[in-house]
């Protein structure tokens, strides 16, 4: 079956009683039972709902994976998944991440006890170094937010694997439409599904999608036990928006590209970082990991007053966090969604205060480009 076919599909049955084509809202909080021990398969709706296990079928369908879980947002998606990792173990984290992910790691887990350091996961060779003998899992962004840095996940898999350690691999930036990590040896998949997965910024919420049985079981152990679950309308929203993933998707590529292209011939763009560009450096490694280059696209001003001139000048893009919706948003990376990494750290990934993001969405590309280009002006 194609991807758009499984995006309407995988999940979305016809409501048994009464056929709704739409799988319905079951905004339950409990479920009658018919005696003690006999139930429908349903006790309560932390545990089990159907609109989430619809959602659940759907985005496993998509990323070719026998488990789904949905969460209430991506940093509980990625919270639940780390707690595969026990206190004494080890784990290398991509060093270019959302800068939530590394506050997770840098304020949360480190005073429980596990252990992290930071690698260019784009370097196999250096990522080889960072490996110890507790390490346990790889965690990687491809393309890194806000850098757009891509990492070679069929080798970090192997690398990982000949050491022991599962891989990881936030996926929300590619969606399952242009990027399949499972396919690639990875072993388990992320999603802030508050981007693209849902797609009208109008719900947040996280996925966590893996083939491996038992750690399915303690994922899904971990979603009950600690509760952060998606709610049955968040659900609702994001199975309706994963029916229009593959068109949307196609729509921010081809914007995406027109706004990189656009950028890089621009006279007050220093650098532009998208993987689209024959010049980025890994632009090879773009065409064959990924089937596209989708919507997201970085450009360095030069220097913060340029960036504020540009973000607060736009008209048609909303200056704001987030991303993946249809609507153009445009950020700075330094004071929002990557404040929480030093700021030495930032200036050696790139994320300069000049730094803007854009996600392109999917307004007629030529609205866009003379938004930029009068912000630009
Ligand atoms: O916001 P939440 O649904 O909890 O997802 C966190 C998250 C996880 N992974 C990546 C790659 C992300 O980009 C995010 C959230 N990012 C933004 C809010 C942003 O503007 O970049």
């Amino acid at each position: 079956m194609g991807f758009a076919t499984k995006a309407i599909h995988a999940g979305n049955k016809p409501d048994p009683t009464t056929g709704a084509v739409s799988v319905p809202i079951y905004q339950t909080s409990t479920y009658a039972q018919d005696g003690l021990g006999r139930h429908k398969g349903f006790e309560y709706a932390r545990t089990q709902n159907p609109t989430r296990s619809a959602l659940e079928e759907n985005i496993a369908a998509l990323e070719n994976a026998r488990f789904g879980f949905a969460f209430a947002s991506g940093m509980s998606a990625i919270d639940a998944t780390l707690k595969l990792v026990k206190a004494g173990e080890h784990v290398i984290l991509g060093h270019n991440t959302y800068g939530g992910t590394f506050r997770l790691f840098d304020r949360v887990l480190s005073d429980y006890g596990v252990e992290f350091d930071l690698a260019d996961t784009s370097d196999i060779a250096s990522l080889e170094t960072h490996f110890k003998p507790n390490t346990k899992m790889v965690f990687v962004e491809t393309p890194t937010n806000p850098i757009m840095t891509l990492t070679d996940l069929a080798a970090v898999s192997e690398l990982a694997h000949s050491r022991g350690a599962k891989v990881v691999c936030d996926n929300t930036f590619m969606s399952p439409y242009f990027q399949r990590p499972l396919d690639l040896g990875v072993d388990i998949v992320l999603h802030s599904t508050t981007k693209y997965l849902n797609g009208h910024s109008d719900s947040v919420g996280g996925f966590v999608a893996l083939n491996d049985e038992k750690d399915a079981e303690w994922i899904g152990f971990i979603q009950n036990a600690v509760g952060a679950i998606l709610s049955p309308f968040d659900s609702f929203l994001v199975l309706r928006g994963t029916k229009t993933l593959a068109v949307r998707m196609d729509a921010h590529d081809r914007n995406g590209r027109m706004v990189a292209n656009f950028l890089a011939e621009h006279p007050r763009v220093e650098k532009v970082y998208y993987p689209g560009l024959a010049s980025h450096p890994q632009h090879e490694l773009a065409k064959r990991q990924q089937s596209g280059f989708g919507g997201m696209v970085s450009f360095d001003t030069g220097s913060l007053e340029n960036a504020r001139k540009v973000l607060e000048s736009v008209k048609l893009c909303t200056l704001g966090e987030s991303l993946g919706g249809v609507e153009s948003l445009i950020s700075h990376p330094a004071t929002m969604t990557h404040a929480s990494v030093p700021a030495e750290a930032r200036q050696q990934l790139g994320i300069t205060d000049g730094l803007v993001r854009v996600s392109v969405g999917i307004e007629d590309a030529d609205d866009i480009l003379a938004d930029l280009d009068q912000a630009l002006s």
